[in-house]
Protein backbone atom coordinates (compact mmCIF):
# COMPACT_ATOMS: atom_id res chain seq x y z
CA UNK A 1 0.00 0.00 0.00
CA UNK A 2 1.03 3.87 -0.87
CA UNK A 3 2.51 5.64 1.77
CA UNK A 4 0.21 8.50 3.07
CA UNK A 5 1.81 11.85 2.51
CA UNK A 6 -0.58 14.47 4.37
CA UNK A 7 -0.61 18.51 3.88
CA UNK A 8 -2.41 20.65 6.12
CA UNK A 9 -1.74 24.75 7.21
CA UNK A 10 -1.55 22.65 11.24
CA UNK A 11 -0.06 19.40 12.00
CA UNK A 12 -2.39 17.49 14.93
CA UNK A 13 -0.65 15.69 17.86
CA UNK A 14 -0.17 12.00 16.90
CA UNK A 15 1.15 11.53 20.69
CA UNK A 16 -1.51 12.66 22.08
CA UNK A 17 -4.79 12.50 19.69
CA UNK A 18 -7.52 12.36 22.13
CA UNK A 19 -6.85 16.00 22.16
CA UNK A 20 -6.93 17.06 18.93
CA UNK A 21 -10.81 16.27 17.89
CA UNK A 22 -12.00 13.94 15.35
CA UNK A 23 -10.66 15.12 11.75
CA UNK A 24 -7.04 15.07 13.53
CA UNK A 25 -7.88 11.76 14.55
CA UNK A 26 -8.84 10.50 11.16
CA UNK A 27 -6.23 11.85 9.31
CA UNK A 28 -3.61 10.57 11.75
CA UNK A 29 -4.91 7.02 11.82
CA UNK A 30 -4.76 6.53 7.97
CA UNK A 31 -1.18 7.33 8.25
CA UNK A 32 -0.45 5.38 10.73
CA UNK A 33 -2.08 2.50 8.92
CA UNK A 34 -0.38 3.14 5.62
CA UNK A 35 2.89 4.77 7.38
CA UNK A 36 3.97 8.00 6.07
CA UNK A 37 4.25 11.99 6.88
CA UNK A 38 2.19 14.57 8.24
CA UNK A 39 3.29 17.87 6.85
CA UNK A 40 2.72 21.85 8.03
CA UNK A 41 3.40 24.77 9.40
CA UNK A 42 4.92 24.68 13.34
CA UNK A 43 2.40 27.39 14.46
CA UNK A 44 4.93 30.09 15.19
CA UNK A 45 6.28 32.93 13.58
CA UNK A 46 10.48 33.08 13.93
CA UNK A 47 12.43 35.12 12.02
CA UNK A 48 15.68 34.39 14.08
CA UNK A 49 15.91 31.31 12.58
CA UNK A 50 17.53 28.83 9.74
CA UNK A 51 14.24 27.88 8.25
CA UNK A 52 15.14 24.41 8.54
CA UNK A 53 11.95 21.99 9.25
CA UNK A 54 12.02 20.07 12.67
CA UNK A 55 11.34 16.51 11.87
CA UNK A 56 9.64 13.94 14.03
CA UNK A 57 9.16 10.33 14.52
CA UNK A 58 6.42 8.11 15.75
CA UNK A 59 6.18 4.60 14.44
CA UNK A 60 5.75 4.41 11.23
CA UNK A 61 4.49 8.26 10.90
CA UNK A 62 6.59 11.32 10.86
CA UNK A 63 5.71 14.64 11.49
CA UNK A 64 7.34 17.42 9.69
CA UNK A 65 7.24 21.16 10.75
CA UNK A 66 8.01 24.02 8.16
CA UNK A 67 8.67 27.81 10.31
CA UNK A 68 7.11 30.50 9.02
CA UNK A 69 8.58 34.22 9.03
CA UNK A 70 6.56 37.24 10.32
CA UNK A 71 6.11 38.76 6.91
CA UNK A 72 4.49 35.67 5.84
CA UNK A 73 2.64 35.35 8.40
CA UNK A 74 1.26 38.57 7.71
CA UNK A 75 0.65 37.99 3.52
CA UNK A 76 -0.05 34.27 3.50
CA UNK A 77 -2.06 33.71 6.62
CA UNK A 78 -3.31 36.77 8.13
CA UNK A 79 -3.72 38.36 4.56
CA UNK A 80 -4.25 36.16 1.53
CA UNK A 81 -5.95 32.76 3.41
CA UNK A 82 -7.88 34.72 5.78
CA UNK A 83 -8.79 38.48 4.38
CA UNK A 84 -9.32 37.24 1.02
CA UNK A 85 -9.84 33.67 0.08
CA UNK A 86 -12.08 32.96 3.21
CA UNK A 87 -14.04 35.76 3.03
CA UNK A 88 -15.04 35.51 -0.43
CA UNK A 89 -15.15 32.22 -0.34
CA UNK A 90 -17.80 32.95 2.33
CA UNK A 91 -19.70 34.95 0.43
CA UNK A 92 -18.80 37.85 1.98
CA UNK A 93 -17.05 39.88 -0.92
CA UNK A 94 -17.20 42.83 1.45
CA UNK A 95 -14.72 41.95 3.51
CA UNK A 96 -12.20 40.95 1.20
CA UNK A 97 -9.00 43.26 2.09
CA UNK A 98 -7.08 42.34 -1.02
CA UNK A 99 -3.44 44.00 -1.54
CA UNK A 100 -1.08 43.17 -3.64
CA UNK A 101 1.75 41.89 -1.23
CA UNK A 102 -0.94 39.32 0.46
CA UNK A 103 -1.05 37.74 -3.39
CA UNK A 104 2.70 37.22 -3.51
CA UNK A 105 2.85 36.09 0.01
CA UNK A 106 0.30 33.24 -0.52
CA UNK A 107 2.28 32.02 -3.86
CA UNK A 108 5.65 32.11 -1.98
CA UNK A 109 4.78 30.72 1.19
CA UNK A 110 2.84 27.67 -1.29
CA UNK A 111 5.93 27.71 -3.06
CA UNK A 112 8.39 27.58 0.27
CA UNK A 113 6.37 25.24 1.78
CA UNK A 114 6.34 22.63 -1.41
CA UNK A 115 10.34 22.65 -1.86
CA UNK A 116 10.38 22.37 1.89
CA UNK A 117 8.43 18.52 1.46
CA UNK A 118 9.66 17.80 -2.23
CA UNK A 119 13.18 16.06 -0.87
CA UNK A 120 11.04 13.72 1.39
CA UNK A 121 8.43 12.43 -0.98
CA UNK A 122 9.00 9.14 -2.91
CA UNK A 123 7.27 8.53 -6.36
CA UNK A 124 4.32 6.02 -5.21
CA UNK A 125 3.45 8.33 -2.20
CA UNK A 126 -0.14 9.51 -2.45
CA UNK A 127 -0.34 13.01 -1.31
CA UNK A 128 -3.06 14.82 0.59
CA UNK A 129 -2.85 18.72 0.29
CA UNK A 130 -5.73 20.31 2.68
CA UNK A 131 -7.80 23.24 2.40
CA UNK A 132 -7.71 27.03 1.15
CA UNK A 133 -4.50 27.29 2.33
CA UNK A 134 -2.66 25.67 0.05
CA UNK A 135 -4.87 25.55 -3.17
CA UNK A 136 -1.51 26.38 -5.48
CA UNK A 137 0.88 23.83 -3.63
CA UNK A 138 0.33 21.23 -6.26
CA UNK A 139 1.58 23.53 -8.74
CA UNK A 140 4.64 24.06 -7.00
CA UNK A 141 5.33 20.27 -6.76
CA UNK A 142 4.70 19.53 -10.56
CA UNK A 143 7.10 22.07 -11.20
CA UNK A 144 9.63 20.36 -8.95
CA UNK A 145 8.52 17.22 -11.15
CA UNK A 146 6.50 15.36 -8.51
CA UNK A 147 4.89 13.23 -10.30
CA UNK A 148 2.90 11.50 -7.30
CA UNK A 149 -0.79 11.18 -7.07
CA UNK A 150 -1.83 14.11 -5.59
CA UNK A 151 -5.31 15.25 -4.44
CA UNK A 152 -6.73 18.06 -2.47
CA UNK A 153 -9.56 18.57 -0.13
CA UNK A 154 -11.57 21.81 0.34
CA UNK A 155 -13.07 21.94 3.66
CA UNK A 156 -14.67 25.52 3.11
CA UNK A 157 -17.69 26.20 0.01
CA UNK A 158 -16.61 27.22 -3.59
CA UNK A 159 -18.07 29.98 -4.80
CA UNK A 160 -19.17 30.29 -8.94
CA UNK A 161 -17.77 32.62 -11.39
CA UNK A 162 -19.35 35.18 -10.72
CA UNK A 163 -17.66 35.44 -7.32
CA UNK A 164 -14.87 33.59 -8.11
CA UNK A 165 -14.11 36.37 -10.81
CA UNK A 166 -13.23 38.76 -7.37
CA UNK A 167 -10.13 36.57 -7.07
CA UNK A 168 -6.66 38.31 -8.66
CA UNK A 169 -5.78 35.73 -11.26
CA UNK A 170 -8.75 33.81 -10.52
CA UNK A 171 -8.34 31.42 -13.45
CA UNK A 172 -4.46 31.24 -12.97
CA UNK A 173 -5.96 29.28 -9.32
CA UNK A 174 -8.62 26.98 -11.07
CA UNK A 175 -5.26 26.00 -13.29
CA UNK A 176 -3.60 25.11 -10.26
CA UNK A 177 -6.22 23.20 -8.75
CA UNK A 178 -6.27 21.11 -12.14
CA UNK A 179 -3.00 19.98 -11.17
CA UNK A 180 -4.56 17.64 -8.63
CA UNK A 181 -5.30 14.21 -9.91
CA UNK A 182 -8.56 14.55 -7.29
CA UNK A 183 -9.96 17.86 -5.85
CA UNK A 184 -12.68 17.26 -3.14
CA UNK A 185 -15.59 19.36 -2.02
CA UNK A 186 -17.84 19.07 0.99
CA UNK A 187 -21.46 19.35 -1.28
CA UNK A 188 -22.56 19.16 -5.04
CA UNK A 189 -23.27 22.70 -5.19
CA UNK A 190 -19.50 23.37 -4.34
CA UNK A 191 -18.71 20.61 -7.29
CA UNK A 192 -20.92 22.40 -9.57
CA UNK A 193 -19.10 25.88 -8.55
CA UNK A 194 -16.19 24.09 -9.47
CA UNK A 195 -17.14 23.18 -12.60
CA UNK A 196 -18.69 26.07 -13.84
CA UNK A 197 -15.43 28.03 -13.12
CA UNK A 198 -13.53 25.66 -15.18
CA UNK A 199 -15.63 26.32 -17.99
CA UNK A 200 -15.73 29.89 -18.00
CA UNK A 201 -11.64 30.19 -17.26
CA UNK A 202 -9.78 27.78 -18.36
CA UNK A 203 -9.46 25.87 -21.50
CA UNK A 204 -9.96 22.31 -19.77
CA UNK A 205 -12.54 20.01 -21.36
CA UNK A 206 -14.73 17.20 -19.24
CA UNK A 207 -15.24 14.16 -20.82
CA UNK A 208 -18.34 11.47 -20.77
CA UNK A 209 -16.50 10.00 -17.28
CA UNK A 210 -16.48 13.60 -15.62
CA UNK A 211 -12.87 14.06 -15.99
CA UNK A 212 -11.47 17.02 -16.33
CA UNK A 213 -8.76 16.98 -18.98
CA UNK A 214 -6.20 20.35 -18.96
CA UNK A 215 -3.02 19.76 -21.54
CA UNK A 216 -1.86 16.77 -19.99
CA UNK A 217 -3.24 15.91 -17.10
CA UNK A 218 -6.58 14.79 -16.24
CA UNK A 219 -8.25 15.65 -12.80
CA UNK A 220 -11.59 14.33 -11.22
CA UNK A 221 -13.54 16.85 -9.33
CA UNK A 222 -16.13 15.29 -6.58
CA UNK A 223 -18.39 15.43 -3.69
CA UNK A 224 -16.92 13.70 -0.70
CA UNK A 225 -18.47 15.18 2.57
CA UNK A 226 -16.57 15.26 5.95
CA UNK A 227 -18.37 13.43 8.56
CA UNK A 228 -17.50 12.95 12.14
CA UNK A 229 -16.35 10.11 14.91
CA UNK A 230 -19.83 9.47 15.85
CA UNK A 231 -19.31 6.38 17.94
CA UNK A 232 -16.32 8.21 20.03
CA UNK A 233 -18.28 11.09 20.16
CA UNK A 234 -21.42 9.55 21.83
CA UNK A 235 -19.76 7.47 23.79
CA UNK A 236 -18.43 10.92 25.75
CA UNK A 237 -21.72 12.48 25.33
CA UNK A 238 -23.08 9.71 27.27
CA UNK A 239 -20.14 9.37 30.04
CA UNK A 240 -21.35 9.60 34.04
CA UNK A 241 -18.74 12.02 34.70
CA UNK A 242 -19.42 14.51 32.22
CA UNK A 243 -23.22 13.90 33.17
CA UNK A 244 -22.61 15.03 37.13
CA UNK A 245 -21.08 17.83 36.04
CA UNK A 246 -24.16 19.05 33.57
CA UNK A 247 -26.88 17.81 36.23
CA UNK A 248 -25.00 20.45 38.68
CA UNK A 249 -25.15 23.50 35.78
CA UNK A 250 -28.61 22.73 35.24
CA UNK A 251 -29.56 22.86 38.79
CA UNK A 252 -28.60 26.71 39.06
CA UNK A 253 -30.79 27.53 35.73
CA UNK A 254 -33.95 28.62 36.19
CA UNK A 255 -34.89 27.75 33.11
CA UNK A 256 -36.08 24.25 31.46
CA UNK A 257 -34.80 24.25 28.79
CA UNK A 258 -31.49 24.96 27.20
CA UNK A 259 -30.98 25.72 23.38
CA UNK A 260 -27.08 25.78 22.73
CA UNK A 261 -24.85 27.31 19.91
CA UNK A 262 -21.10 26.04 19.51
CA UNK A 263 -18.86 28.06 16.98
CA UNK A 264 -15.50 28.97 16.35
CA UNK A 265 -15.82 32.77 16.47
CA UNK A 266 -16.47 33.86 13.21
CA UNK A 267 -18.59 36.21 11.06
CA UNK A 268 -19.76 33.22 9.08
CA UNK A 269 -21.04 31.01 11.35
CA UNK A 270 -24.29 33.87 11.89
CA UNK A 271 -24.07 34.05 15.81
CA UNK A 272 -25.65 37.64 15.50
CA UNK A 273 -28.82 36.94 13.64
CA UNK A 274 -28.70 33.84 16.32
CA UNK A 275 -29.02 36.29 19.33
CA UNK A 276 -31.37 38.33 17.62
CA UNK A 277 -33.91 35.71 16.66
CA UNK A 278 -33.92 34.07 19.70
CA UNK A 279 -34.68 37.86 21.32
CA UNK A 280 -37.87 37.46 18.87
CA UNK A 281 -38.50 34.43 20.49
CA UNK A 282 -38.74 36.04 23.46
CA UNK A 283 -41.05 38.50 22.29
CA UNK A 284 -43.46 37.26 20.37
CA UNK A 285 -43.86 34.41 22.80
CA UNK A 286 -43.70 36.09 26.51
CA UNK A 287 -44.98 32.93 27.28
CA UNK A 288 -41.35 31.51 27.04
CA UNK A 289 -39.64 33.52 29.00
CA UNK A 290 -37.96 31.97 32.03
CA UNK A 291 -38.96 28.53 30.77
CA UNK A 292 -35.54 28.44 28.08
CA UNK A 293 -31.77 30.09 28.39
CA UNK A 294 -29.37 30.14 25.45
CA UNK A 295 -25.99 29.11 25.95
CA UNK A 296 -23.99 30.12 23.49
CA UNK A 297 -20.17 28.91 23.30
CA UNK A 298 -17.62 30.55 21.25
CA UNK A 299 -13.89 31.08 21.71
CA UNK A 300 -12.33 33.77 19.50
CA UNK A 301 -10.32 32.86 16.60
CA UNK A 302 -8.05 34.88 14.31
CA UNK A 303 -7.82 37.88 16.38
CA UNK A 304 -4.97 39.54 14.81
CA UNK A 305 -7.95 40.55 11.95
CA UNK A 306 -10.08 43.48 12.13
CA UNK A 307 -13.13 41.65 11.05
CA UNK A 308 -12.88 39.18 14.12
CA UNK A 309 -12.57 41.97 16.41
CA UNK A 310 -15.06 43.62 15.43
CA UNK A 311 -17.96 40.45 15.70
CA UNK A 312 -16.99 39.75 19.09
CA UNK A 313 -17.61 43.57 20.06
CA UNK A 314 -21.01 43.10 18.37
CA UNK A 315 -21.86 39.69 20.44
CA UNK A 316 -20.58 41.29 23.20
CA UNK A 317 -23.12 44.17 22.67
CA UNK A 318 -26.16 42.20 21.16
CA UNK A 319 -26.18 39.70 24.32
CA UNK A 320 -25.80 42.80 26.86
CA UNK A 321 -28.71 44.25 25.29
CA UNK A 322 -31.03 41.27 24.93
CA UNK A 323 -30.40 40.18 28.67
CA UNK A 324 -31.25 43.83 29.33
CA UNK A 325 -34.02 43.54 28.06
CA UNK A 326 -35.48 40.22 29.15
CA UNK A 327 -33.38 39.53 32.00
CA UNK A 328 -34.75 38.96 35.62
CA UNK A 329 -33.32 38.76 39.23
CA UNK A 330 -33.28 34.65 38.64
CA UNK A 331 -33.20 34.17 35.10
CA UNK A 332 -30.29 35.53 32.13
CA UNK A 333 -31.75 34.34 28.88
CA UNK A 334 -28.38 34.18 27.18
CA UNK A 335 -24.86 33.31 27.89
CA UNK A 336 -22.37 33.58 26.08
CA UNK A 337 -19.01 32.17 26.93
CA UNK A 338 -15.96 32.76 25.07
CA UNK A 339 -13.73 29.28 26.12
CA UNK A 340 -12.96 26.41 24.48
CA UNK A 341 -14.39 23.31 26.15
CA UNK A 342 -12.69 20.20 26.55
CA UNK A 343 -14.74 17.25 23.86
CA UNK A 344 -16.29 15.26 26.42
CA UNK A 345 -17.87 18.09 28.58
CA UNK A 346 -19.22 19.93 25.13
CA UNK A 347 -20.32 16.40 23.87
CA UNK A 348 -22.39 16.21 27.37
CA UNK A 349 -23.54 20.16 26.74
CA UNK A 350 -24.65 19.09 23.71
CA UNK A 351 -26.73 16.33 25.38
CA UNK A 352 -28.15 18.38 27.91
CA UNK A 353 -29.69 21.11 24.81
CA UNK A 354 -32.90 20.60 23.57
CA UNK A 355 -32.11 22.51 20.76
CA UNK A 356 -28.68 22.66 18.86
CA UNK A 357 -28.77 26.09 17.29
CA UNK A 358 -26.55 25.97 13.98
CA UNK A 359 -27.26 29.04 11.79
CA UNK A 360 -23.97 29.88 10.05
CA UNK A 361 -24.46 32.11 6.90
CA UNK A 362 -22.70 30.12 4.78
CA UNK A 363 -20.29 26.74 6.00
CA UNK A 364 -18.25 24.44 4.04
CA UNK A 365 -20.12 21.54 6.04
CA UNK A 366 -20.41 22.49 9.57
CA UNK A 367 -19.54 19.46 12.46
CA UNK A 368 -20.78 20.89 15.22
CA UNK A 369 -24.55 19.72 13.65
CA UNK A 370 -23.45 16.26 13.13
CA UNK A 371 -21.92 16.30 17.01
CA UNK A 372 -25.32 17.49 17.73
CA UNK A 373 -26.97 14.51 16.62
CA UNK A 374 -24.22 12.12 17.89
CA UNK A 375 -24.55 13.56 21.26
CA UNK A 376 -28.14 12.99 21.45
CA UNK A 377 -29.95 10.29 23.82
CA UNK A 378 -32.13 8.37 20.97
CA UNK A 379 -34.88 7.38 23.70
CA UNK A 380 -35.52 11.47 24.06
CA UNK A 381 -33.47 13.56 21.44
CA UNK A 382 -33.35 17.19 21.12
CA UNK A 383 -33.43 18.72 18.02
CA UNK A 384 -31.18 20.35 15.78
CA UNK A 385 -31.81 23.45 14.07
CA UNK A 386 -29.64 24.30 11.03
CA UNK A 387 -28.81 27.14 8.10
CA UNK A 388 -29.90 25.74 4.62
CA UNK A 389 -26.31 27.70 4.07
CA UNK A 390 -24.59 25.31 5.58
CA UNK A 391 -23.12 22.32 3.62
CA UNK A 392 -24.60 19.78 6.43
CA UNK A 393 -28.12 20.59 4.67
CA UNK A 394 -26.86 18.82 2.07
CA UNK A 395 -27.28 15.26 4.25
CA UNK A 396 -29.10 16.45 6.97
CA UNK A 397 -33.00 17.75 5.72
CA UNK A 398 -34.79 15.74 8.50
CA UNK A 399 -33.49 19.32 10.84
CA UNK A 400 -35.42 21.79 10.54
CA UNK A 401 -34.20 23.65 8.27
CA UNK A 402 -33.90 27.47 8.54
CA UNK A 403 -32.54 31.28 6.66
CA UNK A 404 -29.99 32.57 8.59
CA UNK A 405 -31.32 35.71 7.03
CA UNK A 406 -34.64 35.43 7.89
CA UNK A 407 -34.66 36.60 11.59
CA UNK A 408 -38.77 36.15 11.84
CA UNK A 409 -38.66 32.28 10.24
CA UNK A 410 -36.09 31.49 12.86
CA UNK A 411 -37.64 32.63 15.90
CA UNK A 412 -40.44 30.66 14.86
CA UNK A 413 -38.63 27.64 14.49
CA UNK A 414 -37.03 28.03 17.98
CA UNK A 415 -40.04 27.92 19.25
CA UNK A 416 -41.27 24.59 17.12
CA UNK A 417 -38.09 23.20 17.85
CA UNK A 418 -38.82 23.79 21.70
CA UNK A 419 -42.00 22.09 21.39
CA UNK A 420 -41.85 19.30 19.03
CA UNK A 421 -43.33 15.85 20.36
CA UNK A 422 -41.05 13.20 21.61
CA UNK A 423 -42.13 11.17 18.66
CA UNK A 424 -41.09 13.50 16.03
CA UNK A 425 -38.40 14.41 17.46
CA UNK A 426 -37.26 10.48 17.56
CA UNK A 427 -38.16 9.98 14.17
CA UNK A 428 -36.09 13.42 12.71
CA UNK A 429 -32.95 11.74 14.87
CA UNK A 430 -33.21 8.29 13.62
CA UNK A 431 -32.79 9.25 10.22
CA UNK A 432 -30.01 11.78 10.91
CA UNK A 433 -28.34 9.06 12.72
CA UNK A 434 -28.37 6.38 10.65
CA UNK A 435 -26.87 9.13 8.14
CA UNK A 436 -23.95 10.55 10.25
CA UNK A 437 -22.59 7.24 11.43
CA UNK A 438 -23.23 5.64 7.50
CA UNK A 439 -21.15 9.03 6.27
CA UNK A 440 -18.83 9.59 8.82
CA UNK A 441 -15.28 10.52 9.24
CA UNK A 442 -13.53 7.29 8.09
CA UNK A 443 -15.89 6.53 4.87
CA UNK A 444 -14.78 10.44 4.11
CA UNK A 445 -11.14 9.69 4.38
CA UNK A 446 -11.55 6.35 2.57
CA UNK A 447 -13.98 7.13 -0.38
CA UNK A 448 -10.95 10.37 -1.06
CA UNK A 449 -8.01 7.60 -0.60
CA UNK A 450 -10.00 5.35 -3.03
CA UNK A 451 -10.50 7.93 -5.80
CA UNK A 452 -7.18 9.56 -5.75
CA UNK A 453 -5.53 5.35 -5.59
CA UNK A 454 -6.77 4.68 -8.83
CA UNK A 455 -8.47 8.08 -10.04
CA UNK A 456 -9.80 7.07 -13.69
CA UNK A 457 -10.98 3.97 -13.05
CA UNK A 458 -12.98 5.17 -10.20
CA UNK A 459 -14.02 8.07 -12.37
CA UNK A 460 -15.45 5.32 -14.75
CA UNK A 461 -17.12 3.44 -11.56
CA UNK A 462 -18.48 6.39 -10.44
CA UNK A 463 -19.72 7.59 -13.70
CA UNK A 464 -21.60 3.93 -14.79
CA UNK A 465 -23.21 3.75 -11.24
CA UNK A 466 -24.61 7.05 -11.52
CA UNK A 467 -25.50 6.64 -15.14
CA UNK A 468 -27.34 3.36 -13.95
CA UNK A 469 -29.52 4.77 -10.74
CA UNK A 470 -29.81 6.01 -7.42
CA UNK A 471 -29.54 2.94 -5.26
CA UNK A 472 -26.23 2.07 -5.46
CA UNK A 473 -24.12 2.77 -2.63
CA UNK A 474 -23.81 6.21 -3.03
CA UNK A 475 -20.53 6.36 -1.10
CA UNK A 476 -18.81 5.57 -4.11
CA UNK A 477 -18.61 9.14 -4.46
CA UNK A 478 -19.72 10.41 -1.23
CA UNK A 479 -23.46 10.66 -0.44
CA UNK A 480 -25.81 11.95 -3.24
CA UNK A 481 -27.58 14.70 -1.96
CA UNK A 482 -31.38 14.12 -0.51
CA UNK A 483 -33.25 15.46 -3.39
CA UNK A 484 -34.84 18.99 -3.65
CA UNK A 485 -32.70 19.86 -0.54
CA UNK A 486 -29.47 21.19 -2.31
CA UNK A 487 -28.55 24.53 -0.29
CA UNK A 488 -28.61 27.09 -3.04
P1 LIG B 1 -14.61 25.21 11.17
O1 LIG B 1 -15.01 26.47 10.49
O2 LIG B 1 -13.65 25.35 12.27
O3 LIG B 1 -14.07 24.13 10.12
P2 LIG B 1 -16.71 23.26 12.18
O4 LIG B 1 -17.00 22.31 11.11
O5 LIG B 1 -17.92 23.69 12.92
O6 LIG B 1 -16.04 24.61 11.71
O7 LIG B 1 -15.71 22.58 13.18
C1 LIG B 1 -15.40 23.16 14.38
C2 LIG B 1 -14.92 22.10 15.38
O8 LIG B 1 -14.42 22.78 16.53
C3 LIG B 1 -16.04 21.18 15.84
O9 LIG B 1 -15.54 19.88 15.99
C4 LIG B 1 -16.44 21.78 17.20
O10 LIG B 1 -16.91 20.84 18.13
C5 LIG B 1 -15.13 22.36 17.68
N1 LIG B 1 -15.42 23.54 18.53
C6 LIG B 1 -16.06 24.67 18.18
N2 LIG B 1 -16.16 25.49 19.25
C7 LIG B 1 -15.59 24.87 20.28
C8 LIG B 1 -15.38 25.17 21.66
N3 LIG B 1 -15.81 26.30 22.22
N4 LIG B 1 -14.73 24.28 22.42
C9 LIG B 1 -14.30 23.12 21.89
N5 LIG B 1 -14.47 22.76 20.62
C10 LIG B 1 -15.10 23.62 19.82
C11 LIG B 1 -13.85 24.07 8.70
C12 LIG B 1 -15.02 24.50 7.81
C13 LIG B 1 -16.27 23.70 8.14
C14 LIG B 1 -15.97 22.20 8.01
C15 LIG B 1 -14.72 21.82 8.78
C16 LIG B 1 -14.30 20.39 8.49
O11 LIG B 1 -15.27 25.90 7.97
O12 LIG B 1 -17.35 24.05 7.29
O13 LIG B 1 -17.07 21.47 8.52
O14 LIG B 1 -13.62 22.66 8.42
O15 LIG B 1 -14.18 20.17 7.12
Amino acid sequence: MSRLVVVSNRVGNLSNPAQTGGLAVAISEAIKGRGGIWFGWDGVTDDSGDGTTTVDTVGSVQTILNPMQAVDYEAFYLGFANSVIWPLFHYRADLVRFQQDYYEGYLRVNEQFANALMPHLKSDDLVWIHDYHFMSFGTYLRNLGCDSRIGFFLHIPFPGPDLLAALPNHAGFIEDLLQYDVVGFQTSADVANFKRCVEEFTSAEVDETGLIRFHDRTCVAERFPIGIDVDSFQEMAASKAEAAFIDAFKHNLVADKQMIGVDRLDYSKGIPARFQAFAQMLTRYPEMSKKVSFLQIAPPSRGDIGAYAEIREELERLSGMINGAHADFDWTPIRYIHRSVSRDRLAAMLRASEVGLVTPMRDGMNLVAKEYVAAQDPENPGVLVLSRFAGAAEEMPEALLVNPFDIDEMAEMYFQALNMPLEERKERHKALFERIRRYDVKAWQESFLEALTSPREWAEKHAVRTADNDSVDPNAGGPQAPSGRVPT
